[in-house]
């Protein structure tokens, strides 16, 4: 309780991205504003589609369940509901939340006038989303080519879709992402484990902080990257995680449609040694 007096001083009127003065007030701790309102709109929605599509089978097993993409048959168009349909609007309604998640995490950030980097680091989740439900559905000018909503029907779409060309580590793209995802767990496990070394060091001992911080790693690998520069490599590095698994999915059939093995190629045809 003792943050909310701490708070009253940070909750000042405007920032605010469209509506003004609408919406521009807290429940609790939560700040409404707008996108507030959109996103619990959105969400609900969403949320009650997805149930709807539930009452309308047998499968009653949460694991099992599963909210379908059209066939392919019906291209870029709309599908009727029990067939595809229910899916196309359930990710709009995704759309529409995320997009407002994202947009209230930028109006928060204006009334404390802090910068945008969260904000800016979701929208790297987004594009990821983005990529797989619109980008590569329009470009290869079907829905159909969407992801089904369920548990393990996601997984079956992301193996089935991975053998389609033989065998996608292969793919340049995806081993970047890979890479990238890999690096930032890393550099987390790093990071958080000298900053909790240095801050709860045990009983009995002093509270230490950069000074300690910097030297354990100038020990430890010759280098210490400072307390900006942690931060900025590993937000570097997530949201290259998140863009290269995006540009891995897209060129998978638009620009590329061959097994991924075959884009090593180049390398069989170098001179050998
Ligand atoms: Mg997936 C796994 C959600 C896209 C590949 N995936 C998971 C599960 C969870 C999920 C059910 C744990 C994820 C996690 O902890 O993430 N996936 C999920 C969502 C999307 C998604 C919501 C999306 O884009 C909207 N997944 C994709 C795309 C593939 C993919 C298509 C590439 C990214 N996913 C895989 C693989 C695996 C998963 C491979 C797994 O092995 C794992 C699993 O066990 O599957 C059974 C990190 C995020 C957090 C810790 C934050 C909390 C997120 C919570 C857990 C999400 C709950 C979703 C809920 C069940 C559905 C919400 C709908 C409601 C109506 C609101
Ligand atoms: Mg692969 C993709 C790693 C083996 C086929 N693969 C990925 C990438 C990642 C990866 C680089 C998924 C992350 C991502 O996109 O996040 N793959 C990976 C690894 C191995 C691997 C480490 C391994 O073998 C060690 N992959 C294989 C094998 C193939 C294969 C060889 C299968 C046989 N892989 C594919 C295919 C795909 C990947 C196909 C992809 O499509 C996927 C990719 O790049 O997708 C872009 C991005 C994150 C998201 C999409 C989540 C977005 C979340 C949204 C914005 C918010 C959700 C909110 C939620 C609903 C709220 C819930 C409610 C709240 C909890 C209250
Ligand atoms: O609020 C947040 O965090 C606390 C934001 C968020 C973020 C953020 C936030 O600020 C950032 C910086 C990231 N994620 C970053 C990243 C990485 C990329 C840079 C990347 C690895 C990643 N996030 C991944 C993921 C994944 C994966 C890997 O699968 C998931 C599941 C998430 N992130 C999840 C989330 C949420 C916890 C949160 C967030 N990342 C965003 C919350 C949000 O948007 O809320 C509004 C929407 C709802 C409350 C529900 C909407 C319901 C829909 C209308 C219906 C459901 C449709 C859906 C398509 C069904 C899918 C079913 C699955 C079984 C497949």
């Amino acid at each position: 309780m003792a943050m909310l007096s701490f708070e009253r001083k940070y909750r000042v009127r405007g920032g605010t991205l469209v509506g003004g003065d609408l919406f521009d007030f807290w429940v609790g701790p939560f700040y409404v504003g707008f996108f507030g309102v959109t996103a619990i709109f959105f969400a609900l929605l969403g949320s009650l589609l997805i149930f709807y599509d539930i009452s309308q089978g047998n499968e009653t097993n949460i694991f099992a369940f599963s909210v379908n993409p059209p066939s392919i048959k019906y291209g870029l168009g709309l599908a009727p509901l029990n067939e595809g349909g229910t899916w196309q609007l359930v990710t709009m309604c995704a759309l529409g939340a995320f997009a407002s998640w994202a947009l209230r995490e930028f109006e928060i950030c204006r009334k404390l006038g802090i910068g945008w980097h969260v904000p800016i680091a979701y929208s790297f989740a987004v594009l990821a989303y983005v990529s797989l439900v619109v980008i590569r559905p329009l470009l290869l000018g079907a829905w159909g080519h969407g992801f089904p909503y369920g548990i393990m029907s996601h997984l079956d779409w992301v193996s089935n879709v991975g053998y389609q060309f033989l065998h996608f580590h292969y793919n340049p793209a995806h081993m970047l992402a890979v890479t990238f995802f890999f690096t930032t767990t890393m550099f987390l496990g790093l990071h958080a484990g000298v900053i909790l070394g240095a801050v709860n060091p045990g009983e009995g001992e002093v509270v230490k902080y950069g000074e300690h911080e910097n030297a354990y790693f100038r020990d430890f690998i010759c280098y210490s990257i400072g307390p900006y520069g942690i931060h900025r490599l590993g937000l570097f590095f997530a949201l290259n995680a998140g863009f290269w698994s995006a540009v891995c999915i897209i060129i998978s059939g638009p620009f590329w449609d061959r097994g991924w093995p075959y884009f090593f190629d180049f390398y069989l045809a170098t001179p050998a040694a």
